[in-house]
């Protein structure tokens, strides 16, 4: 391979014909293309699912619509909603940036840690025509929402970006950023607000409805979107509120590809592929899921060509992968980052967590999830542990463990209440419950301080210093960790009931109970699970 100096050339329109021919790039007429879908929240995962599906489409020519005057209606303008990075990295490539697919071939990934057999399949991305900072310019972006050609915008703005309450699913008008954006139809901060101020721009031009497309790790994601704009536009015109709702619409979809930071080193691998230097390329797996409802107000590209799954009702898929993928993503994180494994990889190198996170999903999970005909769950199931020890990746147990107030009520508790119902057990979902509490308190087992970072970081602290009190007074025995998670379990924007359940709180706080007494090993080996696995 080609060694790339760091003042390599910059990526860009006159250098694609110089790429290796290994290297994908676009196929179609990129001077024509012209913006028909706005996405919200420009970040990694953006470009390495809905914007290379797009481009794959784009490149297959299938279903796109070319209008010979206008161009190819399905170029895409990436929005930031606070920082200025990405767009200060792709505006001087004019948007183009590297997607590249790592497997590493080896099976295990027990000890192996091996980059012998990486395998890597890089694309250049065309389809981000335009890339715009909101906070810059926030009035270009509310024009952008209201253009005659805009006919879907699409949102990945992480669970906090609804500023909603996770455990009831309305919209919080005491959020700060809610709060201001109602009065500010010229400059909002939040993805609510630009989408409802965008929209009444829209109307008020007597431009046509649009889709509005929620494609984060959200149950019901569209149904959320379509809540909190609803919700807001209530605030301000129940004519504008009323339109909207009858012809605007709000697809549900399910995402699924895990899309690692990308790193310094990440960024000298593509270079050196490429030959050429590109500021911020994305680095992700090559499975890609994309599960989509079949609803759009204004068209939509054929990205059925290139691996979308266009359906009726997303829900079940959306609570297969919540409850799996996410689910055994977020426990692995919080008892991984306790444990000091810092890389998914390398937590999935622990017989002992490996077997726990399989006996999890089998045990636990499957038994709640609904009939997917067809799915073959046994597979699902091998696969996506194989996924998780792809080597190639280098995924920080750190990133998922972020905002865990988010992300806890769809990917755990949701599960757990469905087991409770039933009156079925639940000690392995309250091992990860309790290694989020445990996690909250901010110190590894070698000591290591971290931050911790969510939005309800504070509360969360607060409500930790009254429960670590409980445990001062009386000792970290059962019943002090009982009250202990009582207190941590009573923050009920994230817990909702689930709190006041006392089969709920004894089994998370038996589980707590080993974590600090144990540490991970021997909460891990308290599930007893390692022989059985290794049979
Ligand atoms: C991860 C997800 O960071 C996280 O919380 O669980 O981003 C995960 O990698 C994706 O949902 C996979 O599709």
């Amino acid at each position: 391979m080609e060694l790339v100096a760091a003042d390599a050339a910059r990526l860009a329109p006159e250098r694609l014909a110089s790429l290796p021919d290994a290297v994908t790039r676009p196929t179609y007429d990129r001077a024509a293309l012209r913006v028909g879908i706005v996405h919200l929240g420009l970040g990694a995962f953006a470009r390495a699912h809905l914007a290379a599906v797009n481009e794959a489409a784009l490149n297959a020519g299938a279903g796109v619509d070319v209008d010979v005057d206008r161009g190819l209606g399905w170029g895409l303008c990436g929005v930031s909603l606070r920082q200025t990075d990405t767009r200060d990295a792709l505006a001087p490539q004019a948007g183009l940036y590297a997607l590249a697919l790592r497997s590493a071939s080896q099976g295990t990934g027990l000890g192996a840690g091996a980059r012998g057999g990486l395998q890597q399949q890089i694309a250049v991305i065309g389809c981000v025509i335009e890339t715009l900072v909101a906070p810059e310019d926030p009035e270009a972006v509310l024009t952008r929402i209201a253009h005659a050609d805009t006919r879907i915008v699409s949102v990945t703005v992480t669970e906090k970006g609804y500023c909603h309450d996770p455990a009831t699913g309305r919209l919080n008008l005491q959020h700060p950023d809610i709060v201001h954006d109602l009065a500010h139809p010229l400059a909002p901060r939040s993805t609510i607000g630009y989408l409802v101020w965008g929209l009444q721009q829209r109307r008020a031009a007597g431009r046509g409805a649009i889709t509005l497309m929620s494609l984060d790790n959200l149950p019901g994601n569209g149904h959320l979107l379509r809540g909190m704009v609803l919700a807001f536009a209530r605030q301000l015109d129940p004519a504008l509120a009323a339109w909207i709702d009858a012809s605007c619409a709000f697809p549900c979809s399910m995402v699924d590809r895990i899309v690692p930071r990308t790193t310094d080193e990440d960024r000298r691998a593509v270079a050196r592929a490429l030959g050429l230097h590109d500021a911020w390329p994305v680095v992700g797996e090559p499975y890609l899921e994309w599960v989509v409802e079949d609803r759009f107000a204004a068209g939509r590209p054929d990205w059925a060509a290139s691996g979308a799954r266009f359906v009726s009702d997303a829900a079940p898929f959306e609570t297969l992968k919540l409850r799996t993928v996410n689910g055994l993503h977020s426990a692995l994180a919080y008892l991984s980052v306790m444990a000091g494994w810092a890389t998914v990889d390398e937590a999935m190198a622990q017989p002992a967590l490996k077997a726990y996170l399989a006996a999890l999903m089998q045990d636990e999970i499957m038994p709640t999830l609904p009939a997917l005909p067809g799915l073959d769950l046994a597979h699902y199931q091998q696969r996506l542990l194989q996924r998780f020890e792809n080597t190639a990746l280098k995924h920080q147990t750190r990133q998922i463990a972020m905002d865990g107030s988010q992300k806890l009520p769809q990917r755990l508790l949701d599960t757990v209440g469905a087991r409770l119902a039933a009156d079925l057990p639940i000690d392995k979902l309250a091992l990860a419950v309790a290694a989020w509490l445990h996690f909250l308190r901010g110190v590894d087992e070698a000591g290591r301080r971290y931050d911790i970072q969510d939005p309800m970081a504070a509360e969360l602290a607060q409500r930790l210093a009254e429960a670590e009190r409980a445990v001062d007074a009386r000792s970290a025995g059962p019943a002090a960790m009982q009250v202990w998670t009582e207190t941590l379990t009573g923050v009920t924007a994230v817990f909702g009931d689930l709190g006041g359940d006392p089969r709920f709180v004894l089994a998370v706080s038996q589980a707590a109970h080993a974590l600090r007494t144990r540490g991970v090993a021997g909460a891990l080996s308290a599930q007893g699970l390692l022989t059985q696995a290794c049979t």
